[in-house]
């Protein structure tokens, strides 16, 4: 059996495969702990700077059809009590992993993105989407409420109202709205998408590293802030960020107009 996430490292991009098209990359227990681990190096990988941006993307026609649902059937009937524990188990550490990795993340939503599978997207920092993708929350389809972070990254990214009307109403959010609602990032034709991704991860493996992850949580923490709270936390990290290498560089860059060059140190 092949392994159900691949990794490709393309110098300091790495781009996570989810390798089940015949199931439309639906996480069944072994992809999803395959997933936390492939996450788990990478994070250690991204601290010593090889890693400057992560993909993700699926293989086949779909992102992640999300909960691999004919595995949670077998799980109700023979251990009901337990069937929901990969919420714990998984998902949160899924987006955990994602939200806090070391680097910039991009989804490459090469096709439909279902429940969990939404949530892994809407987790990265950017969206690529095919224009044959689709966003579907899926979870009141089966009788169940958001996880995978999506009651807080949807309203984040689309204001509570429409994340209501998402969650609520189940239709799924095709790739021009996403694009209009602000979760696509760009839309590309489906057969570049992966490509594009990797475009931008590169860019953003050349950039300040330490300024992207501060700025994301910057923007993470400004969101539960008041502005003075927010305010002290820009200070906080600009005064970070003046101690890095890549600060004073790009700066003396500027100066003696040349282009930077980034370590991300
Ligand atoms: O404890 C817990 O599990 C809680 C955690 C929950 C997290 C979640 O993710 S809950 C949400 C789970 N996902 C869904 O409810 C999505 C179910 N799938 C769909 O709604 C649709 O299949 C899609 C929108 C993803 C795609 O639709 P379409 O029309 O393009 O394809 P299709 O014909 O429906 O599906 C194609 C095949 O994929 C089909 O198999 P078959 O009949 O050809 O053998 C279908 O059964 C299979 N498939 C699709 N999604 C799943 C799946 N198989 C297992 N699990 C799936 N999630």
């Amino acid at each position: 059996m092949n392994a159900p996430v691949r990794v490709e490292r393309d110098g300091t991009v790495a781009v996570v495969i989810l390798d089940r098209p015949e199931a439309m990359n639906a996480l069944d227990i072994a992809t999803k702990e395959a997933l936390l681990e492939t996450l788990a190096s990478l994070d250690e990988v991204a601290r010593r700077r090889e890693v400057r941006a992560l993909v993700l993307t699926g293989t086949g026609r779909a992102f992640c059809a999300g909960q691999d649902l004919r595995e949670h059937a077998t799980a109700l009937s023979t251990e009901p009590a337990t069937a929901l524990a990969t919420v714990t188990r998984h998902y949160n550490p899924l987006v955990t992993a994602l939200a806090g990795f070391p680097a910039p993340t991009l989804a490459a939503v090469n096709g439909v993105a279902a429940g969990a599978g939404a949530g892994l997207a809407c987790a990265c920092d950017l969206r690529i989407f095919a224009d044959t993708a689709r966003l579907a929350a899926a979870f009141a389809g089966i009788g169940l409420a958001p996880d995978t972070g999506l009651s807080w990254t949807l309203p984040r990214l689309i204001g509570p109202a429409r994340a209501a009307q998402l969650l609520l109403l189940g239709a799924p959010l095709l790739a021009t709205q996403a694009l209009a609602w602000g979760v696509a990032t760009e839309v590309v034709p489906a057969a570049e998408c992966l490509t594009r991704a990797r475009e931008l991860a590169a860019q953003l493996a050349a950039g300040p590293t330490a300024a992207y992850l501060a700025t994301r949580e910057a923007l993470t923490a400004a969101a539960t802030s008041t502005l003075a709270q927010a305010l002290s936390t820009e200070a906080r990290l600009q005064a970070t960020l003046g101690a890095t290498q890549d600060h004073p560089a790009a700066v003396a860059a500027f100066l003696e107009r040349r282009p930077a060059t980034f370590t991300g140190r």
